[in-house]
């Protein structure tokens, strides 16, 4: 292997690390292998006066350890070795007899950030793709070579732990504030500004390092009983933040602690025995493989390999400038960087429109996703128009016009008038099917559907639906054009619902039947959160609009007749005008725009009377079951490509506990034959909605499974289930 090469000059050692065959630097085995070698002969040579370590790939630095190396460690020795040995590779870095500077540009993450921690000196490139972080525990883990103790001790307990326990990265202009790095330069001058660091530290030695904060950072961070206070807040707020599902960020704060109030050694140990444990559990392994569905993800246009091109999406047009075609538009020019041309029927639409597509870019600015020049650019990108005008040139155009297939077929028409030979027109429904919409256009072909989830700007998933007529390219161009925006984007078929609707339909059905029957709002919400759900199913009935839910619910019990019929809450609901959140009365209360508590009078609207009779465990199993059933019906039937795609979908769609890995990953660990078994008990007591499923009976008939052991991410037939 040859990942590192070196040159010399002034006599410092410039070591370029690049990975041949990957597109990422990390820190395999064998590179490892390949560095404590390197680094016993630099340091024995005489010429070699300090070390410049510098990545030759293009945007990434180091993006840490090898996370499949991790689903391969067969017990915990197995995971305690590998992070007790990558502590020693580090603590060699630190104590290398010559100065070690490290030159950052691009993802500088996990095991990369470690390595360039226990470097005397870092400079990072001032580059949105610089980035530094430890994201373990968004794999279940925790940073196991000496990141929990490292990390702390440059920058003070209260901000290293803010980005431990969130598995957070920084950029650098961030990170140098922070003090973790202690150059920021422009990228063409990183090497030169390296070795003169290098030469400096050399002939001056290390610069004073000032901790930022004042007297704050310093009561709390530098005596005992300040951070005995931070450990419990930051314990408190882990718990309330994973509801005890996630033991990753808790392990992290204890091996910060051991290592701060027991000695750096005692916090390696502690480390190490805590990655062991995390590396090889249940919650581990599903995180993982969500980062291996996600990638793969990421390379997937939806199509076969090699069988359409996607085409290059400069300019895209909106049709309908309510809050999805903003919160489309303003995620395009922030994320995409492309022009977009805003239509509506009148001026003043078109100019409120605007407004909000420019608000999602100052919330990105608020939240410092970008930078005041990046939202300068991007708020340039965006213009209105009444008319047509700019449409020609477009070479997407995304219709988010009045949920009605009338209205959608006549946009459609228009656009068909006046779009070029080769544009595609985008309609973004979550219940009408894109067959029936694209009936009677000229150009069939070049006609899908993109469903986005609201509010754009923050929810990660894309439905990407093909019509009957859709063509290869069309789909591939889409599903680019949906990862440019900064989604997850996986392609479903044309059947009511997609699939996050279909899936979530049967759900919020059973949380209203079990309304009706007298079920406390907050005990179901509480049972569900409880579940590892971000939001209950009334919170969230409350959030998509009650009216939104009649309309999708109507469909989806037109579609599939009286197992889905809706419980009759919303109907009462809505003759009461309450229309969720965004009408400030729903199932709970909003004062001044924040949701307080449950408001007492739905009761009444409802005629029922609040009753603890069903127990945690029964409403849990009856929502989620409910959900279990139908998205085997609905993987049977091919609405999702693979496992993989259902998912993820479910995950990033309506917050299904990661930890549990989506609904299809949890009828394998629970074994399709007791899940057909449970749903035989609850339909014997609740009735043909609970049925199971042809294709979940057959999976249990034949011991199937969705997925063949831990890694599978990549797209496989769903024949088990059929
Ligand atoms: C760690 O460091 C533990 C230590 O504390 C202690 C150890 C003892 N490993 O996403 P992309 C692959 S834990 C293996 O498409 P992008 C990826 O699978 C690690 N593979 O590119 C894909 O492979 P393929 C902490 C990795 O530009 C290819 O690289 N680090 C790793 O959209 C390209 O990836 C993290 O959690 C890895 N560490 O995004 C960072 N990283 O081409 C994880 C990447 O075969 N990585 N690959 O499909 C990321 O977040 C993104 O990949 C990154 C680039 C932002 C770096």
């Amino acid at each position: 292997m040859n990942t590192f090469t070196v040159v010399e000059e002034l006599g410092v050692a410039v070591v370029s690390i690049d990975l041949a065959g990957s597109p990422v630097n990390i820190l395999t085995a064998a590179v490892k292998a390949e560095f404590e070698t390197l680094l016993e002969r630099l340091g024995a040579e005489k010429s070699v006066r300090a070390v410049v370590l510098i990545s030759g790939k293009p945007d990434s630095f180091i993006a840490g350890a090898d996370i499949e190396q991790f689903v391969g460690l067969p017990n915990q020795a197995a995971a305690e070795a590998l992070s007790r040995e990558g502590q020693a590779t580090m603590d060699r870095v630190a104590a290398f007899p010559k100065p070690i500077v490290a030159a950052i540009h691009g993802t500088c993450l996990g095991g990369g950030l470690e390595l360039a921690l226990a470097c005397q000196y870092r400079l990072a490139t001032n580059h949105p793709k610089t980035q530094l972080g430890l994201p373990e525990v968004q794999l279940g883990i925790l940073p196991g070579a000496g990141g929990c103790q490292r990390l702390p001790r440059l920058i003070g307990v209260r901000a290293a732990l803010d980005i431990i326990l969130a598995g957070k990265s920084e950029r650098a202009a961030k990170a140098f504030k922070l003090g973790m790095v202690d150059e920021l330069v422009p990228p063409p001058l990183l090497r030169s500004l390296a070795v003169a660091a290098a030469v400096r530290l050399l002939e001056s030695g290390l610069p004073r390092r000032t901790r930022h904060g004042g007297a704050v950072a310093w009561l709390l961070d530098a005596n005992p009983i300040g951070r005995a206070l931070v450990y419990r807040m930051a314990r408190k707020s882990v718990q309330a933040k994973t509801g005890g599902h996630y033991p990753a960020p808790l392990a992290a704060l204890e091996a910060v602690r051991t290592g701060l109030e027991r000695g750096m050694r005692a916090g390696f140990v502690d480390e190490h025995r805590r990655f062991g444990e995390l590396a090889v559990s249940a919650v581990s392994r599903k995180l993982v493989q969500i980062f291996f569905a996600t990638t793969a993800l990421k390379k997937d246009d939806g199509v076969e390999p090699g069988t359409a091109l996607p085409r290059p999406v400069r300019r895209l047009g909106v049709v309908g400038a309510g809050f999805m075609g903003a919160g489309i538009a303003g995620t395009a020019v922030s994320q995409a960087g492309v022009e977009v041309r805003m239509k509506d029927a009148e001026l003043a639409r078109v100019g409120k429109g605007l407004k909000a597509a420019r608000g999602v870019l100052d919330g990105r600015l608020k939240r410092r996703r970008i930078t005041k020049q990046e939202h300068q650019r991007a708020a340039d990108l965006l213009s209105g128009t009444e008319g047509f005008s700019g449409f020609p040139r477009a070479d997407l155009v995304i219709e988010a016009v009045f949920e009605d297939l009338g209205v959608k077929r006549t946009v459609v028409a228009e656009l068909e008038a006046v779009l070029g030979a080769s544009a595609i027109v985008a309609t973004n429904t979550s219940t009408i099917p894109i067959t029936e919409i694209a009936e009677g256009a000229h150009h069939p072909g070049r006609i899908l559907g993109m469903h986005f989830f609201s509010p754009v700007d923050r929810m990660p998933l894309l439905e990407v639906i093909p019509g009957a007529a859709t063509a290869a390219d069309t789909i591939a161009t889409a599903v680019q054009f949906g990862r440019r925006m900064g989604k997850t984007v996986i392609v479903v078929a044309d059947r009511p619902g997609f699939w996050v609707n279909r899936i979530l339909s049967p759900y919020l059905n059973e949380a209203g039947h079990l309304l009706m029957e007298g079920t406390p709002i907050e005990a179901i919400d509480r049972t569900m959160t409880r579940f590892g759900f971000p939001v209950g199913p009334i919170a969230l009935l409350d959030e998509v609009g009650l009216d939104v839910a009649a309309k999708g619910g109507g469909v989806m019990h037109a579609a599939f007749g009286e197992r889905l019929t809706p419980a009759d809450a919303i109907t009462r609901m809505l003759a009461d005008q309450r229309l969720g959140r965004k009408s400030g009365r729903g199932f709970y209360r909003y004062e001044g725009g924040k949701k307080a508590g449950v408001d007492a009078q739905v009761y009444r609207l409802l005629a029922v009377t609040p009753s603890d009779r069903v127990s945690p465990q029964t409403i849990e199993q009856r929502l989620v079951y409910a959900m279990l059933n139908e998205a085997a019906m609905a993987a049977g039937e091919g609405v999702v490509r693979c496992p993989r795609d259902g998912d993820i979908g479910a995950i990033f769609g309506i917050g299904f506990p990661p930890f549990r890995g989506g609904p299809l990953r949890m009828i394998d660990d629970l074994g399709a034959a007791p899940v057909v078994a449970t749903l035989r008990a609850l339909q014997a007591e609740f009735g043909m909605r609970f049925a199971p499923c042809a294709a979940l009976v057959a999976m249990a008939e034949q011991g199937g499974r969705y997925y063949d052991g831990v890694t599978a991410a990549a797209p496989q037939p769903l024949s088990g289930a059929s």
